[in-house]
């Protein structure tokens, strides 16, 4: 699981130290991504290689938005308008990601984040968050990176992270170098899908009993079904990918939702059991087999939580809403895949 290939020997690969700062200061915006397959189980934990490939969804405006410039003594972090104590854990994850890319010892970096997701709605911002930070450090720096070589800086800092490049559909292809230079998102740029939409159905917003890095870990070390993982998502990832290129809702919704229940049903065999839904998420579950019974076309997707992400078509959203009035939803409208 390890490897003797370093995150800061692959940063030194990519960027360019000669480059000067263009700019004193700058924003950018990133959005959040859903997986329709997911990522579970790395390869290497250190640069976060996964095991499989996988795809997800942007959410459109839902993301993070980072605004970074150079500052003095020490690293500054603000999260939606805090000012965090430099002995917060975010701020020393970020600080640490920030190490890999310091020119000296003494440049330091102001960030200041912002989620456009409503904390309360409960969708994944480290992965917008890096995503935004990486392509801020590069403006800021005047790198030009192209957007995969983004994507894997970005992958330095959560998996997931090298999906949230792009607006639209991204696949993660793992790659299989020990180094993971090979291991990016691919944005489906033909892929437009207009009246696709995800709507979340918030469950709980206590903090998750066990990290997701970790339940992979013990996902891949110890469950008896994790053999089978590779395999489905083999199937799964050619089934999606033929879904989109018909605009077929129900191959769609059907494949994401088998996917997310087979990823969840390999954490239960893990030892000890790794069990992230509760009584209202499959409460929830149970209502969305009820809405297909009665011909509303909804799925749904799940990942390190509690929470329900529902996959419907607008026509639908109407007859989804009234199952499930609480809905937030995303302004995912796969329209397009531009940065
Ligand atoms: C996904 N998840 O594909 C899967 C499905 C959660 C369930 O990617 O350790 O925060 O930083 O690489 O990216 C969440 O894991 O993990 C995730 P790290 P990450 O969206």
């Amino acid at each position: 699981m390890r490897t003797m290939i370093t995150p800061q020997y692959i940063v030194r690969r990519i960027v360019h130290p000669h480059a000067t700062p263009s700019r004193e200061s700058v924003t950018c915006f990133a959005p959040a991504n859903i997986a329709l397959c997911k990522y579970w189980g790395k390869r290497d934990t250190i640069l976060n290689l996964p095991v499989t490939d996988s795809l997800s969804l942007s959410l459109g405006d839902l993301g993070s938005r980072c605004h970074l410039r150079f500052c003095e003594k020490r690293d500054q972090v603000s999260l939606n308008g805090e000012e965090l104590s430099h002995l917060h854990p975010f701020v020393k994850r970020v600080s640490n990601y920030l190490d890999l890319f310091r020119q000296d010892r003494q440049a330091f970096y102001r960030v200041e984040a912002v989620n456009t997701i409503p904390t309360a709605a409960g969708f994944a911002s480290s992965a917008s968050g890096f995503a935004a930070l990486v392509m801020a450090l590069d403006a800021l720096h005047g790198w030009e990176l192209n957007a995969s070589d983004q994507s894997i800086l970005a992958r330095l800092g959560s998996g997931s992270a090298c999906r949230s490049l792009w607006q639209g559909f991204v696949h993660w292809q793992a790659g299989t170098r020990p180094d993971g230079m090979d291991s990016f998102g691919v944005p489906l740029t033909d892929a437009t899908w207009p009246e696709l939409r995800i709507g979340l159905v918030m469950i709980d917003r206590a903090p998750k009993p066990i990290g997701s890095t970790e339940a992979m870990l013990r996902t891949v070390e110890t469950s008896t079904l994790y053999g089978s993982w590779p395999t489905k998502v083999g199937q799964d990832m050619s089934e999606l990918l033929q879904a989109i290129a018909t605009r077929d809702f129900d191959r769609l919704g059907s494949t994401a939702e088998s996917n997310a229940l087979t990823m969840h049903a390999t954490m239960l065999a893990a030892c000890p059991p790794v069990l992230y839904w509760n009584s209202a998420s499959l409460n929830a579950m149970q209502s969305v087999w009820q809405a297909r019974k009665d011909g509303i076309p909804v799925y749904f997707t799940m990942d390190a939580g509690p929470n329900l992400k529902l996959l419907f078509p607008e026509s639908a959203h109407t007859s989804v809403e009234s199952r499930f009035p609480e809905l937030v939803t995303a302004g995912a409208k796969a329209e397009d895949a531009s940065p």
